[in-house]
């Protein structure tokens, strides 16, 4: 059972959709140039359901064909949640009572990145789908720099606010704009505590890869559909009980 196939209008037709741009403007040649990439990606046959000019020279489809590809749900490698979901309540007691004094969160978007959506809702009190912020909880101090924060003015915001856990948040993508400024951000946090003192990093956004915390040199990567409780949770986990633990 664990070798399944996709399917569009009857199980296991393994139908899928495909959408891309191709640097050509809107034609029947760009049309078949699309069937052609299509086909050379494995999907045979394949039908060029949606064409549309976007901008000069250039044309957006979507193409709907078959695929013979089998996956096998068994070899599938993901980042699980490895630590119990808190309510407001239970977090702010658990820091009440192991830490004895408010968690500090630093937060911001790094960069030149200026989608501030994502991380306010993650920390703003109103929160993000159905949740509250982390500034709702009652023993957590949120301070929220906003868009496009250096990572010197990150480090200095966290040495000045004793942060617990810095969270960063990285939307733009464009030539690998995340990766780079998360790992230069990793890299002068290590550089600027010692090991021991150095806060709990934490990295979100929709096009990051959950399993490259290592790579990354983050303690945590968070990505698209994130809640704030997942988060919350996350910092009481790391920050408080683990060390309640020891
Ligand atoms: C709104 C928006 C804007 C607004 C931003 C307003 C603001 N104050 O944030 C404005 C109009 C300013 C804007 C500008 C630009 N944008 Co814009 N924008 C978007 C848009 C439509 C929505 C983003 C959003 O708000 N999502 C909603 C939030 C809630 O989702 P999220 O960010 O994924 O956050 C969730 C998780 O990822 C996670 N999370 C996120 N951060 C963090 C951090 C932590 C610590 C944690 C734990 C979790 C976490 O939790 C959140 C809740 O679940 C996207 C397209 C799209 N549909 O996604 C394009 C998009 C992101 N923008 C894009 C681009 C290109 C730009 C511009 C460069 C356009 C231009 N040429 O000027 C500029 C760049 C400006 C800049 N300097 O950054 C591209 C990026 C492409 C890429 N590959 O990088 C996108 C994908 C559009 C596209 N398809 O081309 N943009």
């Amino acid at each position: 059972m664990s070798i399944i196939r996709p399917y569009g209008d009857t199980t296991g037709d393994g139908m899928v959709q495909l959408s891309f741009t191709l640097p050509m403007p809107h034609s029947k040649v760009a049309e078949g140039a699309a069937v052609q990439l299509a086909n050379k990606m494995g999907m045979e046959p394949a039908l060029v359901v949606h064409a549309k000019p976007v901008g000069e020279g250039f044309t957006f489809f979507v193409v709907y064909g078959r695929v013979s590809h089998l996956v096998d749900t068994d070899a599938v490698s993901v980042v699980e949640r490895d630590y119990p979901l808190l309510t407001p309540k239970e977090a702010n007691a658990a820091i009440k009572q192991g830490l004895r004094r408010r968690l500090v969160v630093v937060g911001g978007c790094i960069g030149t990145d200026a989608h501030t959506v994502g991380i306010d809702a993650i920390l703003n009190i109103k929160g993000f789908a159905g949740e509250k912020g982390l500034e709702y909880y009652r023993e957590l101090k949120v301070v929220n720099l906003g868009a496009q924060v250096s990572v010197p003015e990150l480090v200095a915001a966290a040495r000045a606010e004793k942060a617990d856990a810095v969270l960063v948040s990285q939307v733009v993508t464009q030539r690998d704009a995340h990766l780079l400024n998360t790992r230069e951000m990793s890299a002068a946090f290590r550089e600027a505590y010692p090991a021991d003192r150095r806060p709990l990093l934490v990295v979100g956004g929709p096009r990051f890869d959950e399993a490259m915390s290592a790579d990354l040199g983050v303690d945590r990567v968070f990505t698209r559909g994130t809640t704030p409780g997942e988060v919350a949770s996350f910092l009481v986990h790391r920050l408080v009980s683990a060390k309640v633990a020891s």
